[in-house]
């Protein structure tokens, strides 16, 4: 079943052709205020906040930042689970993700087996999801067990985003890891927009509107950007050039 959420991003993405979502680490410190910069966002035309983090250790930390984030936005909040950890009752719904390229079956069935009563309890909206690091793979894929899929070999991830539209997912994610030099080359992304219907979400390295209107263009239907709210100061300014940018 398609809850409330989900819809409004398919709606958004076919109203926009690609859609950004602006992505907060409740684990930053110093300086860091997520609520402050989620309202940026949403002035900037962020579609969505998406929270969570890797390395995320205290869900305490996580329902504050969500109950502070939702105070201050309209827009939807979505988590970004590293694990039953990154699970909050304050959310608006869930990515129910699996890093199908992991070695390790923990992140690829096993917190979600750990995860799911509690996402039933909370009665949160889930949204299915295949999760791909590929490249670097960064702070993701060190902590997934991952192993990265080069960028040479985009075979590789059309294999992973096929299986995860056969087994039902209804969205997919390649991820380059936050902070990544490189984002995932938009010859990835054509080549597995070429094989999967479903929508495709890309981020890792996006810092500019160039770079995400390159990988809206190779065939993304959403963009996800995390550290460069986090480096700048005008972080709504920054967001709404790159959504004008993919919007165009
Ligand atoms: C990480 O893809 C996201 O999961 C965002 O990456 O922090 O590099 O924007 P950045």
């Amino acid at each position: 079943m398609i809850g409330k959420v989900e819809r409004y991003l398919k709606d958004k993405m076919s109203e926009e052709g690609c859609i950004h979502f602006t992505l907060l680490d409740p684990d930053k410190s110093s300086g860091y205020d997520c609520a402050q910069i989620a309202k940026e966002a949403e002035g900037g035309g962020t579609a969505a906040i998406m929270i969570g983090g890797s390395t995320l250790a205290s869900s305490q930390d996580l329902d504050a930042a969500v109950q502070r984030i939702k105070k201050e936005v309209n827009v939807p909040v979505i988590l970004f689970p590293n694990g039953p950890i990154g699970v909050s009752r304050h959310a608006d719904a869930i990515w129910f993700m699996s890093l199908l390229n992991s070695h390790n079956p923990y992140y690829i069935m096993e917190a979600q087996m750990l995860s799911a009563p509690l996402i039933k309890r909370y009665k949160l909206e889930a949204i299915p999801m295949g999760y791909i690091i590929c490249g670097e793979g960064c702070v993701a894929g060190y902590v997934g067990h991952a192993r990265p899929i080069s960028y040479r070999h985009p075979k590789l991830a059309v294999g992973y985003s096929l299986a995860a539209e056969t087994l039902g997912m209804r969205f997919v994610y390649l991820e380059a890891g936050s902070g990544a030099r490189e984002p995932i080359p938009t010859s990835m992304i054509t080549s597995v927009k070429k094989h999967v219907s479903i929508p495709i979400v890309t981020g890792g390295g996006i810092r500019t509107p160039e770079a995400a209107l390159a990988a809206k263009n190779a065939g993304a239907d959403a963009i996800v950007t995390g550290n460069m709210v986090e480096e700048e100061s005008l972080v709504g300014e920054k967001i709404k050039e790159i959504v004008s940018a993919i919007r165009a």
